[in-house]
Formats: C-alpha cells, structure tokens, sequence
C-alpha cells in the first residue's frame, strides 16, 4: 500500500498587531483551500500561528498578556478552520499560545486528522530568548518570560498512514529533538517557526539565517532518515523582519520543495514514508550502529565540562 503523504507547508506573512483572530483564520482557511485544490492531506502552519509574535513586546503582569492565549482547541475562532478542513478531508498542524485551567503558558502545536480529530499535541522544549526586560533591545525575545518548557518531551504518533512528530522553531536547531523522535521511529517532523532576521546577541548570525536554517533541518532529517517540514511566518511583522523559506526536506536531506517569497504562500511536496527505510535501514540503522553505553552525558550533562579543569 502506499504510503505517500501530500504535505503542504502553509507559510503565513506577517500578522500584525491589531489583525483579529477571525481575520488570520480566515487567512489559514484560504491556505487549506488552495492546498487541497493541490492534493494535499497534511498542510504545516507555523508556530504562533494565531497571532503577532507578541513576546517581542515586554509586560510585566503575563495577565496583561492573556488575551494572546487559547484557552480551549478548537475555540470559537478557530472552529471555521477545523470544520472546513473536515469537510475537506485534509488535516492539519497548527502552532498557537497555550493557556491551561491551572494558569500554565506554553508555545504549543497540535496535529488534527483529516476526520478532525485532534491526534497530538507537542509543548516546546527548548524556550529560547530571556526571562527578564532588556530595555536597550531594539525588540524584546522573551518567550523565556511568556512560556513555561514543555515537561511532556517529544512525542510521535500514528497519524497520515506514518509516524509523525512536532517541535517547534528553536528546537530545530538542537540534535537532541529529532534523535530523540528518531528513536520513536518519526518519518515526517513538523516545525513551525518564527526567526527575526536581526539576532540581537550576536549580529554576525544576521546573515547566515537562511543557511543555519537549512543546516540544522537537512541535517537533521538526513540524521534520522526522516522528512522535516519547516514552516516560518516571515516578513515584516510590526518592524521586525523575520525569515521565511520554508521548506520541505527528505530524509536523503534534499529539499523537496520551498516558499519562494515572504507573504502568504504554500509549498508542496510528495513526501512517501517508505523513503526513509532507505537510511533507518541501512547507515542510520539505529539498533546496529549506535553507541548508547558511551552517550551518557548527553542525557545527565548539561553544559561543558572541561577535562582539564
Ligand atoms: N521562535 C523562536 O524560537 N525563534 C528563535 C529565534 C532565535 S532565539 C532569540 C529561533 O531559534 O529561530
């Protein structure tokens, strides 16, 4: 039977500010329509999907800050979005600020089956950015102050006739997220992001983000025989520019497919699962190659330790 799966990555533009939820759903909707006029089964929504990457901006009491959250899935708002893809028979991925009843903040994704079911949900590990105010920034990153880490890890799950995992926009650049599905048996990874062109820490980065961004993802698909599909929100969104090239990888670490521009755009690809058998297989064949009793400290081990003290 075949197990090809038509993805495609939904890249959003800029939302700024002052556009409703309704009117950004409205925007996905037009997305999913266009993607299964396409073919596709699966379309990939960026990270905060719903709203402007508000933790550029700083706010004391994060209670100020609740209306940026959802507190239920779907709500009113996004109830459109899920029914027309039901109707549609195509699922989804879709990135949003979580809120839970005991008052926890999360960067969330959720995974919805073609049927409307909502089959997984992932909380971001790796929270990058600050936990306090730097006033001299020209635009804050404080996710560290807007999200708690995930404490559920990554998971995978059966959905799409495959074994599909999430993580999200930071965590494509740390080993650790894909090996860890990679040792699930992932075959499609999805990731949404949102990634200012400017990096405040270090500006030298400013012009390798397109070349980082396609280094960790092709790298890491290729690691774990798995597709990666990385959706970003790009463009100017309320003065900050972010990137946008989303991107399709296979497991041979070839991009398959990528958005062109900045705005509101898909790329899609035919991503068959059986494909990274031909890696996990053959030279990533986990179970006869890897070293675990020589890993340890990746997984008790958090900074360097030097060996010469
Ligand atoms: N959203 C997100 O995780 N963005 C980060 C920006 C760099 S850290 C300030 C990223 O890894 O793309």
């Amino acid at each position: 039977m075949s197990r090809v799966v038509r993805v495609a990555a939904a890249q959003l533009g800029p939302i700024q500010r002052d556009q409703s939820r309704t009117q950004v759903v409205e925007r996905l909707v037009s997305l999913l329509r266009a993607a299964a006029a396409d073919g596709a089964s699966l379309v990939v929504y960026p990270e905060l999907a719903l709203t402007t990457f508000f933790p550029r901006w700083w706010v004391e009491d994060l209670r100020e800050a609740d209306h940026w959250y959802e507190r239920e899935m779907p709500s009113a708002a996004t109830q459109p979005l899920f029914d027309e893809a039901r109707r549609l028979g195509v699922g989804f991925h879709l990135g949003y600020a979580e809120l839970t009843p005991d008052g926890e903040r999360y960067n969330t994704a959720i995974l919805v089956e073609r049927d409307g079911r909502i089959v997984g949900r992932y909380r971001k590990v790796h929270v990058p950015g600050h936990e306090r105010h730097e006033p001299d920034r020209p635009f804050q990153h404080a996710e560290r102050h807007y999200f708690t880490p995930g404490r559920e890890g990554f998971g995978v799950w059966r959905a799409f006739g495959g074994r599909i995992g999430m993580m999200i926009c930071n965590d494509r650049r740390w080993p650790e997220s894909y090996r860890l599905m990679g040792l699930k048996g992932v075959e499609m990874i999805l990731c949404g992001y949102n990634t200012p062109l400017h990096y405040v820490p270090d500006p030298s980065q400013d012009r390798l983000q397109a070349f980082h961004n396609g280094l960790v993802m092709q790298s890491g698909a290729y690691q774990n025989g798995t597709f990666v599909v990385g959706v970003a929100k790009g463009g100017v969104e309320e003065g900050v520019d972010s990137l946008a090239d989303s991107q399709i990888v296979g497991p041979s670490g070839e991009v398959l497919a990528r958005t062109s521009g900045n705005g509101d755009e898909i790329a899609v690809a035919d991503c068959d699962l059986d494909w990274c058998r031909n890696y996990t297989g053959t030279l990533f064949d986990f179970d006869r190659y890897r070293r675990p009793e020589v890993y340890g400290p990746i997984a008790s081990q958090r900074g360097v330790i030097l060996e010469d003290g």
